[in-house]
């Protein structure tokens, strides 16, 4: 009952040659990305160190798609950011990077804004922070601009 009102968006990932496109996706909480990539390539997901050193090595964990790509789900792919690349192709360059976005105002991650992520904001209010998801624009201290970009979103749902 907790996945009523999501709305999911299936993404797709291709790719042109030795890359992925778009190499760089960023997506919402609850959406899908469909890799429809050629048989030759693979997936999988790595950590950002070894990502930025063009490296392969597998997240532990991490997710993972044959040749020919595949869906990756929602459980895949929580908030935050994650790195990939194609396993043959690694040393080529061919990597890609997956950005999920969480909902504004949901702290707690249950895909709506109600009363317990306003305690979590409540009790986050007047602190500095550098990072905290309660800094909704991100200026190092939790107060009343935040909440009121928090009243306008309260009550929603995330989309
Ligand atoms: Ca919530
Ligand atoms: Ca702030």
């Amino acid at each position: 009952m907790f996945t009523l009102g999501i709305s999911q968006t299936t993404h797709t990932v291709v790719n042109v040659g030795i890359t992925f496109s778009p190499s760089t996706l960023t997506i919402q909480a609850g959406d899908q990305v469909d890799f429809d990539i050629a048989g030759s390539h693979n997936v999988k997901e790595t950590d950002e160190e070894s990502f930025n050193n063009e490296e392969g090595n597998q997240l532990p964990g991490g997710f993972s798609l044959p040749f020919g790509g595949g869906l990756l789900t929602a459980d895949d792919l929580p908030v935050g950011t994650h790195y990939y690349y194609c396993q043959p192709h690694v040393t080529f360059g061919m990597l890609g990077v997956i950005i999920v976005e969480g909902c504004e105002g949901d702290f707690d991650g249950d895909q709506d804004v109600d009363i317990s992520d306003f305690l979590s904001f409540n009790s986050a209010f007047g602190t500095s922070c550098t990072g905290c998801q309660e800094d909704l624009n991100s200026d190092g201290v939790v107060d009343i601009a935040d909440f009121l970009q928090f009243n306008s979103v309260f009550g929603a749902p995330c989309d």
